[in-house]
């Protein structure tokens, strides 16, 4: 397995709209092993395959809090089948948007359907941060970051201060 170099706003890549998997093959099972890795060492709970430049519709997630009991998700072309009417703020973060944090609104509940490592068709009724990050997720398989959702003034900040900053800061709330 190798760790990737996680694409920073902003980068044009991060806008593509990702494409369908036609065969969850070895290759993508590769990548899914990758991506794992590279989502682990960069201490994040979810990656999604455009995040390091590949532009397939591939999702990894680990929401364990105990680092011993690891459990990764695989998912591959997920389609959201429902929203919940009621939704929950979060305080969001993103590997591709390294240390700023903001909260953001998102349906509390969604159920989802797509494919697992093997390629096994599955549907799933997400809630609480799975159903966030699942949502955060499959954002990025549309080219849209969770600075999208914040005022043109705040998402402008942060995309200036991150095409000048180099290093890492602290956590920027905003
Ligand atoms: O690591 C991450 N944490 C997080 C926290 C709240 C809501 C969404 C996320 S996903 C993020 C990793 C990432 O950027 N995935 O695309
Ligand atoms: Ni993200």
């Amino acid at each position: 397995m190798t760790i990737r170099k996680i694409l920073t706003e902003p980068n044009k890549i991060l806008r593509q709209v990702s494409k369908t998997v036609e065969f969850v093959g070895k290759e993508e099972q590769r990548l899914m092993d990758d991506m794992l890795e590279t989502m682990y060492h960069a201490n994040g709970i979810g990656l999604a395959a455009i995040q390091i430049g590949i532009p397939k519709r591939i999702i990894v997630l680990d929401i364990s809090k105990n680092k011993e009991k690891k459990n990764p998700m695989y998912f591959v072309n997920p389609v959201i089948n429902s929203k919940d009417s009621e939704s929950s703020t979060y305080e969001e973060g993103c590997l591709s948007v390294p240390n700023y944090f903001a909260e953001v609104d998102r349906p509390k509940k969604c159920k989802i359907q797509y494919l697992d490592y093997n390629g096994k068709k599955q549907i799933l009724e997400t809630d609480g941060l799975l159903a966030t990050c699942i949502q955060h997720e499959m954002d990025h398989l549309e080219g849209i970051l969770f600075i999208d959702y914040l005022s043109k003034l705040k998402k402008t900040m942060i995309v200036k201060k991150l095409s000048k900053q180099k290093e890492k800061p602290d956590r920027i709330i905003v």
